[in-house]
């Protein structure tokens, strides 16, 4: 079960923020906020205490908090952001992690490996990382070596279609996971009981799993249904802000 969440408020320059998805226009700011708001209530609402951090305003992508760190039960590590513009976003994060973890639990990925935290699928002890434009070979075998000390194992996963690992994939507990896109039929992930989530809605493969509620982004109708048929309770929300940015439910907090 999950305690704690860290998120971070929108920033006002989040209109620059890296987009994939120009077309959809940039996001509106004030209704970010307001989506924001209703994310945090969210989480709370599955028990877990949130950290609101003030918003970035040098880092238009610094809401998606996410990507520059990783917090398990035992220790965190602090990523090296593969985008340019977000590598500092990392100084902001550090001191809120280090409240929660002791500073020997506390590591980083360093130069020339990059890493970030929307690659790092968790599955209990085990770590899945995907290799992508922002996430290299060198950043996943730090991060496996870091998590080794606390008796978890991590394995890398190419891919090739989507921004992140967790673009397409979301574990729900109980060997359930949420499958998008590229990795449908990858040979990874034939050993879960698979929700297969259609093109039409492939935004909605970013889920999230809180203390056995799944929230959902709001407007998916087909995937909502999925999840519920496998007997979840579901909590929707709007993040359609943060989707022209390629940032989703599970980019905008860090759970643990
Ligand atoms: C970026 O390109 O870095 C942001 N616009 C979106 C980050 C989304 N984060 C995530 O999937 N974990």
């Amino acid at each position: 079960m999950f305690k704690n969440c860290i998120v971070r408020k929108p920033a006002k320059s989040m209109v620059e923020g890296i987009t994939s998805a120009p077309e959809l226009g940039k996001p509106d700011y004030e209704l970010a906020l307001k989506q924001h708001e209703q994310y945090v209530k969210a989480l709370e609402s599955c028990g877990v205490k949130v950290l609101v951090l003030e918003a970035m305003e040098d880092f238009p992508d610094s809401c998606f908090v996410e990507d520059v760190a990783i917090c398990t039960d035992k220790c965190a590590v602090i990523t090296n952001p593969g985008a340019a513009s977000r590598n500092k976003e990392i100084l902001g994060i550090e001191p809120a992690i280090r409240e929660y973890f002791n500073d020997e639990d506390v590591h980083r990925i360093t130069s020339p490996g990059t890493l970030d935290g929307g690659d790092v699928m968790m599955v209990g002890n085990h770590f899945y990382i995907g290799l992508s434009e922002r996430t290299n070979m060198e950043g996943a075998n730090q991060l496996i070596e870091h998590l080794g000390k606390y008796g978890k194992t991590g394995e890398a996963v190419p891919l090739f279609e989507v921004l992140h690992l967790k673009t397409a994939l979301a574990y729900l507990e109980n060997n359930h996971l949420i499958v998008g896109g590229e990795f449908i039929t990858h040979p990874t992930f034939e050993k879960f009981n698979k929700i297969e989530i259609t093109e039409d809605e492939a935004y909605a493969c970013n889920c999230i799993w809180m203390n056995d509620t799944i929230i959902v982004p709001e407007g998916y109708p087909k995937t909502q249904k999925a999840i519920e048929d496998k007997g979840f309770k579901i909590i929707t929300v709007d993040t359609s802000e943060y989707r022209k940015l390629d940032g989703g439910l599970s980019c905008l907090s860090l759970r643990f």
